[in-house]
């Protein structure tokens, strides 16, 4: 067995996989005449016990996956936004705490009867996410799937390339999602919450298998597959980018720093690199740099379903 093989054969698939999987491939059935862009976003988790309390867990807040879909959804792409449940979500990430309540009036009546309407001054801000969210669900063009942990993810991440293997072409995966490169096995994992009186634990990780061989060579050969790098240190982003490239033959490997993720990203491919950046004034009025990043990997993909990327 393959590295990634033993892994799966140690985890049993999340709750609800198959009819997940069952959704998605009606999602997908429906799209069919549609692009369809499988977007994963959030950080992964890695279990410290099995009936779990601690776990390890990274920075990523769901921003790029959660603001890239409306950007997707908006060109006319079906899209299955594969998310860290309670990271940030499409459309509602825009209200924060109390927002969305203090955009709303109450009002009763004589009659004793109750409406609730939106504050004249926040229709600006709710009606244009409104329509474009409630288009893209009565085109049934948007489906989540939400996942916790790294075993979860791997799991839901190939059984959706499954599906996606059918769109061929028209299926572009932009695999945004912080995923850990550390795990624990779970032969190694106690089964109960690991008790202090026992002394400092002394914890050891296991490399993860890099899924990405998999998926490209395997589970989706003839889709669009973007994957994202992160690092923090500038020297050793752009090789680092090059040797996914190398390794996996995807088309396209999206660099990125921790520190100016925001505002800068390297589209990087085997024969050059393009910076795409938001200017100080486009900062300043709230432009996002997910929606440049979309508009050049919509017609980025439009190249390569013509065979010409
Ligand atoms: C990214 O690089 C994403 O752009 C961010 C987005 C996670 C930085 P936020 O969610 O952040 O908006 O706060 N994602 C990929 C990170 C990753 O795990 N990449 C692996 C690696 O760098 C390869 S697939 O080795």
């Amino acid at each position: 067995m393959t590295n990634w093989e033993t892994f799966y054969s140690k985890y049993a698939p999340p709750p609800k996989y198959d009819l997940v999987l069952k959704d998605v491939s009606n999602f997908s059935q429906s799209n069919e005449h549609r692009r369809i862009v499988l977007i994963t976003s959030g950080g992964t988790t890695v279990p410290l016990e099995h009936n779990t309390v601690r776990y390890v867990d990274n920075f990523s807040a769901g921003t790029r996956g959660s603001a890239s879909t409306e950007y997707f959804l908006q060109e006319g792409y079906a899209v299955i936004f594969m998310h860290r449940i309670n990271s940030l979500e499409p459309f509602v990430r825009h209200f924060q705490g109390h927002d969305l309540l203090n955009m709303l009036e109450l009002k009763d009546n004589e009659e004793g009867e109750t409406s609730i309407s939106v504050k004249s001054d926040s229709l600006p801000k709710l009606a244009p996410l409104l329509r474009l969210y409630k288009k893209a669900i009565s085109e049934n063009r948007l489906i989540k799937v939400g996942f916790t942990s790294l075993s979860d993810y791997l799991w839901l991440l190939r059984g959706v390339a499954g599906v996606l293997a059918k769109a061929g072409s028209r299926a572009m995966l932009y695999l945004a999602a912080a995923v850990s490169d550390f795990y624990i096995p779970a032969d190694e994992l106690p089964e109960h919450k690991i008790q202090s009186k026992e002394g400092a634990p002394v914890i050891s990780l296991w490399l993860v298998p890099k899924i990405l061989q998999p998926l490209v060579s395997l589970w989706v050969p003839d889709a669009f597959v973007i994957s994202f790098k992160l690092e923090t240190d500038d020297s050793i982003l752009i090789s680092k980018a090059h040797d996914a490239l190398d390794k996996y033959k995807h088309k396209l490997v999206i660099g990125n720093l921790l520190q100016t993720r925001k505002h800068h990203v390297v589209l990087v491919s085997a024969t050059e690199e393009t910076d795409l950046k938001l200017t100080p004034e486009e900062i300043q009025s709230g432009v996002e740099i997910e929606k440049k990043l979309v508009a050049e990997l919509i017609q980025k993909h439009s190249l390569f379903i013509e065979g010409n990327l």
